[in-house]
């Protein structure tokens, strides 16, 4: 039986050894790859936030916390399918100006390649002309933008100006998603499309590539 608390201890406390060694028995036993991320390494990550918030683990500690989810999400990225059919795009994904939270973002890079899409991952803290550059270098479809700070999704609407004052909106469907977005903000942006997780991330890309 896979041990989701155990998990979630494992990376509050940056055991990378055990945490490897529970995911790799979990998907030893067999568990969806989906229900390892959601129940054990975000669901880890979650507490990880509010031990932030409360003052119980400081900013060395979260970014040792969030190295040890990323080094899992390797073992687990191969098994992350998605058994729709693929949708030919090229998506352009980045996380804005001003922040460096990528895990999230990954996760939704990943995804969208299990989906067959190809996926340019620019990384973090990208301002609005390097996401218009690289639509232009990449004849881009789909344009995720990745925000974790309400400080930082006012970015998000700058970027989306930036591509439109590029005359590059009809070219691309512009999707937002972060943990303080939501769907009301995408609407006030003009974004194309929001979406909450990383798996709804790559199915609302292949409708909007569609
Ligand atoms: Co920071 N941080 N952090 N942090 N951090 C949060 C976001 C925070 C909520 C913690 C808290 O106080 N409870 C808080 C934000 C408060 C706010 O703005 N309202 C916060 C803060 C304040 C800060 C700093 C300002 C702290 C400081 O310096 N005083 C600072 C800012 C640095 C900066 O960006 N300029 C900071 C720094 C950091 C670290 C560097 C230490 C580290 C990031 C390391 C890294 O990413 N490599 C970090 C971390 C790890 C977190 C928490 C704990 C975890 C984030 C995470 O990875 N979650 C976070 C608290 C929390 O979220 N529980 C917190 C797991 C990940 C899988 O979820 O990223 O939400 P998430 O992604 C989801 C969805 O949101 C969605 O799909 C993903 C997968 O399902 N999604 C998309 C994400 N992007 C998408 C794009 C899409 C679609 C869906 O495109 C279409």
């Amino acid at each position: 039986m896979a041990d989701f608390n155990a998990m979630q201890e494992a990376l509050v406390a940056c055991d990378q050894d055990k945490l490897t060694a529970l995911v790799n028995g979990a998907v030893g036993e067999g568990v969806a790859a989906s229900e390892i991320l959601n129940k054990g390494l975000i669901a880890g990550m979650d507490i990880v936030g509010e031990k932030m918030e409360s003052g119980d683990m400081f900013i060395p500690e979260v970014l040792m916390a969030a190295q040890t989810m990323a080094a899992c999400l390797e073992i687990i990225k191969p098994l992350l399918g998605d058994d729709e059919s693929s949708a030919a795009a090229t998506v352009v994904i980045g996380t804005v100006k001003g922040d460096l939270h990528d895990i999230g973002k990954n996760l939704v890079a990943m995804m969208m390649e299990s989906a067959g899409m190809k996926v340019v991952n620019l990384g973090v803290d990208i301002d609005p002309e390097q996401f218009v550059a690289q639509i232009k270098d990449n004849n881009a479809s789909i344009v995720c933008l990745s925000a974790l700070l309400t400080t930082t999704m006012v970015m998000m609407k700058e970027t989306i100006d930036a591509i439109s004052e590029a005359g590059l909106r009809e070219q691309v469907k512009i999707m937002i998603g972060g943990a303080p977005v939501t769907q009301a903000y995408a609407d006030e942006i003009g974004a194309d499309g929001f979406a909450p997780d990383a798996g709804s991330a790559a199915k609302l890309a292949k409708k909007l590539a569609a």
